[in-house]
């Protein structure tokens, strides 16, 4: 059985990633052995994770025989959200109507509106100043359709590529997702992005193809990116009424029915079966592509097709909904969030295509008995013991908010749990359901919820079990991207605390922040994902801890690597007065592609297993300080063979040092290089600017890789090294009078050129020197 298998909620191998994993023992994720399992009653044991829904299913199948009559009408009516989608593309403006819409909020404020009161979802300060979301936000909301009520548990995911961990941890507890696609940029770069992260966790998804009211809008050229560029089937189930300023509502083209959104705040829907004359035809060739698209997808589609017969509104929905839970295909839906027009049949597509929590497979992993791990498939019944992951954590005035989905069992005020990692039983003092920064009190919470509790300690990524269950079931964490820049930073005066108070909280809710103490230049580093995140986490100690703080010129973090491979031979003595130290390790070294592999193979017991341990943490010392400038190191493989051991002076410390000099010594006869990041750009802005702007990617050595030339506005993609990036949202304001956008995401390491090298080196070199 291979890890790579285990896909959903489970765990993965993410290539230049850290897993947290949350029950606390990284070195089992990969060495994953069988052993004849015990026989566990509590927990549903599974042989492995399938790579298909198609097998996932099958599990499904059983899980559900273990649900009660009640609990499956009851989970019926349950879905977990997600909204996802490239910045900017009005996720937020979209569920601030989702929650008018439903009765959750009593008006509709704008994000950036002119009353100043700023959508629901965008509670924080800083996210009303500057427009965009920082943080998601997770609400619930009831929507009713056919005379049933549907609890909806929502998360507004931000877009910008900075908070990206804020779309991972999202997406890896909801169950489905509303993917938002602008009707004029179509699928733009962070589309794809967040394309993949709905991959990594398996969400199926719905689009919906927003600002139908801008100039130039045409949802057909999203979908035929959706199709392109994404590789996942899509097809329109609407067709536009009227474009641009004249967008006027959709015609369903399953029942073919017209659907107009009336009102001040398109809340009156108007449905009649009649088609505008001038767009029957288009209904009838959009029908067609859509059954022809579903019947590549479907089987039961395929077979009508191929009998010549038409499938019925019954059967076609049948079709997109198990195509859609299946993950080949995405419905797509269009409007205009910002004019109010499009969102109700959403909400119903919510309903009728994405999944129900007992739809989807969630795997956790058994580790109770030492080396020997079982995958899991949680049972969304309230009646098992309770599993469920702490995914965000949040400051708040009451001490620690954490936001826990229920993936098994269920969770009850005033009850007890177990938190995995320390096997501390935590009481559950307060249990809440969030609606953006509000809370709702309430007394229990079942399987396939999502809710929140106060005053527990834990990481962000954590499990909790009941505090009855005796096997230990953990459920992988999410996926955690490398920091690309930092920063130095220090508190302007002097700190009484609440400096590093603030530092600590970050780096605990947000795992893509990180702070260290550099030793020997005496500096606190931040490290981040790109200038904006940092730029926010300095300007939060501020509003919320009073402390004004200096900051030095962003970095770019390097990576150090090798070209070859070479062999090494190195002893660590120190016998000369006092307790003598020794230890020798013979090797290779190599590169690798992916994560660092530390290696050993040693007979005759010539290096004893304690200091091949220590031998381990030798090797993990050196990767966070590369031999070249002292930025991490990546792709090197190490393996011991051989080695010598000292009766009297071998200790863990001397094998430890070994390993560290043979690394040095060998990391330098590798052939090394730098490697830089280099980003992936995308800027739009208006065609009169186009010039302007190659000349500038041009300028910052970027490499043109895309030019989309619409009718108003022009998109380019560019492959640019990060550390000429620095200030460029200043540059591309300046050249094109403040009308382009751009967003920047990492896309790969590549070599620095030699003189660069050569001039990086010299630099550090100087900077130890004059310490
Ligand atoms: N013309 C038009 N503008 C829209 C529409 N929906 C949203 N906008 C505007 O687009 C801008 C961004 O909207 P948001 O809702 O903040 O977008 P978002 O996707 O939540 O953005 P981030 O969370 O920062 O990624 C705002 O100025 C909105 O008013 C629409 O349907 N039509
Ligand atoms: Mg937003």
């Amino acid at each position: 059985m291979s890890v790579a298998l285990i896909t959903r909620r489970a765990f993965g191998a993410f290539p230049h990633a850290r897993s947290i994993f949350s029950g606390g023992r990284p070195g089992l994720v990969s060495g994953f052995r069988r052993f004849p399992q015990p026989i566990r009653r509590n927990i549903h044991s599974i042989e492995e994770v399938p790579a298909t829904y198609d097998g996932e299913k099958v599990i499904i199948d059983e899980v559900n025989t273990k649900l009660s009559d009640g609990e499956k009408a009851a989970i019926r009516q349950m879905r977990n959200i997600g909204i996802s989608a490239h910045i900017d593309s009005g996720k937020t403006t979209f569920t601030e109507r989702v929650l008018f819409y439903t009765g959750r909020i009593e008006a509709i404020h704008e994000v950036r509106g002119r009353d100043s009161v700023g959508a629901k979802m965008d509670h924080m300060d800083l996210e009303r100043e500057k427009g965009i979301t920082i943080q998601s936000a997770a609400t619930y909301c009831s929507w009713d359709k056919d005379n049933k009520a549907y609890h909806f548990n929502l998360i507004d995911t931000p877009g910008h590529i900075d908070f990206t961990i804020e779309v991972e941890r999202a997406l890896r507890v909801l169950d489905g997702a509303v993917l938002v696609v602008c009707a004029v940029s179509g699928v733009q770069s962070q589309t794809v992005t967040v394309d993949r992260q709905m991959r990594r966790y398996n969400v199926p998804r719905i689009t919906f193809v927003n600002k139908m009211d801008r100039m130039g809008a045409n949802p057909f050229r999203a979908i035929e990116q959706i199709n392109s560029k994404l590789k996942t089937p899509a097809a329109a189930i609407q067709v536009p009424i009227g474009a641009e300023s004249e967008f006027q509502g959709v015609v369903n083209i399953i029942d073919r029915q017209a659907v107009y959104f009336e009102g001040s705040q398109g809340e009156n829907l108007r449905i009649v079966s009649e088609i505008p004359e001038d767009l029957v035809d288009l209904v009838e060739e959009k029908r067609q592509v859509l059954i022809e698209t579903l019947a590549d997808v479907d089987e039961e589609i395929a077979d009508i097709y191929l009998e010549g017969e038409e499938p019925t509104v019954d059967q076609i929905k049948g079709a997109i909904r198990r195509a859609t839970i299946g993950r080949k295909f995405t419905p797509v839906l269009m409007g205009s969030a910002l004019a109010n027009k499009g969102i109700q049949p959403v909400l119903d597509s919510v309903v009728d295509y994405l999944p129900q929590p007992n739809e989807v497979l969630n795997v956790g992993l058994d580790v109770s008995v030492p080396e020997v791990e079982t995958p899991v498939a949680l049972v969304p019944s309230s009646s098992q013991p309770f599993v469920g992951l702490a995914f965000k954590l949040e400051e708040g005035k009451y001490g620690q908010l954490t936001y826990i989905r229920v993936y098994q069992g269920k969770l009850k005020k005033g009850a007890y749990m177990k938190h995995l990692k320390s096997g501390k039983k935590v009481k559950l003092a307060r249990l809440v359901r969030m609606h953006s920064k509000d809370m709702e009190d309430v007394e229990e919470v079942g399987a396939g919820e999502i809710c929140a509790t106060f005053g527990i300690d834990c990481s962000s990524g954590d499990t909790f079990v009941a505090a009855t269950l005796d096997e230990q079931v953990a459920m992988s964490s999410m996926f955690v991207p490398e920091a690309v820049i930092s920063l130095s930073i220090q508190p302007k005066s002097k700190d009484n605390g609440a400096f590093s108070k603030a530092l600590n909280r970050f780096q605990k809710e947000d795992p893509t922040f990180r702070v260290k103490f550099d030793v020997e230049s005496k500096e606190t580093i931040i490290s981040g994902m790109g200038e904006l995140h940092l730029e926010i986490y300095v300007e939060r100690m501020k509003r919320e801890y009073g402390v004004e703080c200096i900051t030095g010129k962003p970095q770019v973090s390097y990576r150090e690597a090798i070209t070859s491979a070479t062999k090494f031979d190195y002893a660590h003595k120190k016998q000369s007065g006092g307790a003598g130290q020794y230890g020798r390790v013979i090797g290779e070294f190599g590169p690798i592609e992916g994560e660092n592999k530390f290696t050993h193979h040693i007979v005759g017991g010539k290096i004893p297993e304690k200091f091949l341990f220590a031998c381990s943490k030798g090797f993990e010392d050196m990767l966070e300080k590369g031999p070249l400038i002292g930025h991490k190191v990546l792709g090197v493989h190490m393996h011991i063979n051989d080695g010598q051991t000292h009766v009297v002076d071998s200790s863990e410390l001397s094998f430890r040092t070994a390993t560290k000099g043979a690394f040095k010594q060998a990391f330098l006869n590798a052939n090394p290089v730098l490697l830089e990041p280099i980003m992936t750009t995308e800027v739009s802005a208006p065609n009169e600017f186009q010039g302007s702007v190659v000349g500038l990617l041009n300028k910052l050595g970027g490499m043109i890789v895309d030019t989309v030339n619409g009718p108003d506005e022009f998109t380019v993609v560019a492959e640019c090294p990060l550390s000429d990036m620095f200030g460029f949202s200043t540059s591309l304001r300046a050249c094109t009078q403040g009308k382009g956008e751009f967003s920047m995401e990492f896309c790969r390491y590549s070599q620095v050129m030699p003189n660069v090298q050569r001039d990086l080196i010299a630099e550090f070199e100087k900077k130890q020197q004059s310490k």
